[in-house]
């Protein structure tokens, strides 16, 4: 029998992960999640979570289900991706309403480790006679929803760190130009993974050098809230990160200010820098951040392991000297593979760039 439901169960939850995935960009700090509702192999309700704040998933798909089908809940089984909530937040819990509307049987893919649920939806269920089963297509949900894990988890944003490099390792000329790397293709890549994201973060000297506008241009999406440490404030006003198009967070050792845009955040030593500040930013709701350098701002977090992916840009062309990329414990960025919860990826910048595949 168990055997038997496998395959179905793979099948139907795979669906409600492709709903789920429909709420990317919308929902965030809260998780994705998808729910169909089955009878006898036939789909008779569909739904996901649509909007941070709105209707969970199984409210939807209960919603969706057509009024001559309602007699078809007791004996249909509910795939959810995340374990129902068992609290009342903006909305009252999905494990009463799956309860209420007595479905035979409910499968998951992930249990919810936000502490306000964290198992408390499946016992419900389960107390109230529901046979539930978890961890179908558990990889993948925790892989759709790896910010939301992390960051409920970790109690910091999910962090990418994002470098381009030459083929002999370096990210920038002596000078720190580091133009040339990466090429169009790569630099719209990196204005779409930048609308993913809810904030970008930067370094002093990256700020002082290049003096980016960390924004979406060379793609659709929103802009991302701009991130810059400057412990010893050097940094000059006229910078663009300072332009007020943006709202911008300013990490430092001096003050605390705060007007309509920028807000200066003073963090107590140097030596809890960066704690202090994932602390602040998860105290913000900023659920993921893309770090675009530099050099020593990304060898820091690696050194404290504040990291959970790399994404690294390699051109065929070499600089000979220069400002070199990151090491992980000695071991350089094109040597290493996929880690366990950490991973990387390797995207070869090349003139046919365009029909390189990258794997994640
Ligand atoms: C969602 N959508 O479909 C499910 C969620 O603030 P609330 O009341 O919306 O509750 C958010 C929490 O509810 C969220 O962190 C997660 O633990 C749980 N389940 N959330 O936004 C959903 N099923
Ligand atoms: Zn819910």
């Amino acid at each position: 029998m168990i055997h038997n439901q496998i395959p179905t169960d793979i099948h139907f939850m795979r669906r409600a992960l492709e709903l789920a995935s429909l709420g990317q960009g919308s929902v965030s700090p809260n998780p994705m999640v998808g729910c169909v509702i089955v009878h006898n192999n036939r789909i008779i309700g569909e739904g996901w979570h649509q909007k941070y704040g709105s209707w969970h998933a199984e409210v939807n798909a209960i919603q969706s289900v057509k009024e001559k089908d309602l007699v078809l809940l007791p004996d249909s089984t509910v795939y959810v991706t995340l374990e129902p909530c068992a609290h009342f937040g903006k909305t009252p819990p999905c494990s009463d309403l799956l309860i209420t509307k007595k479905v035979r049987r409910v499968v998951i893919a992930n249990v919810d480790t936000n502490p306000l649920v964290g198992g408390k939806g499946i016992e419900k269920l389960k107390n109230a006679g529901i046979e539930v089963t978890t961890g179908i297509l558990e990889e993948e949900g925790r892989w759709l929803n790896r910010r939301f894990f992390t960051f409920i988890e970790k109690n910091r944003p999910y962090i990418i760190l994002k470098w381009a490099q030459t083929a002999d390792r370096f990210i920038a000329r002596s000078d720190y130009n580091s133009r040339w790397i990466s090429n169009d293709w790569s630099r719209k890549l990196v204005h779409r993974w930048r609308g993913e994201e809810s904030a970008i973060m930067v370094g002093t000297t990256t700020a002082q050098y290049d003096n980016p506008h960390l924004n979406v241009r060379d793609w659709t999406g929103e802009d991302p809230v701009r991130i810059v440490i400057d412990r010893h404030l050097r940094l000059s006003p006229s910078l663009h990160l300072f332009d007020q198009t943006q709202p911008t967070l300013c990490y430092n050792l001096k003050k605390d200010e705060a007007s309509d845009y920028i807000q200066y955040i003073k963090c107590v030593s140097e030596s809890t820098f960066l704690a202090e500040m994932m602390a602040d930013l998860h105290q913000r709701k900023i659920q993921s951040v893309i770090v675009e350098g530099g050099s020593k701002l990304l060898q820091e977090l690696i050194l404290s392991d504040l990291w959970d992916e790399v994404r690294v840009f390699t051109s065929d062309q070499t600089f000979g000297t220069g400002i070199t990329a990151p090491v992980f414990g000695g071991i350089l960025i094109d040597k290493i593979s996929i880690k366990k919860d950490q991973l990387s990826v390797f995207i070869p910048v090349t003139d046919s760039y365009k029909q390189s595949i990258y794997t994640m």
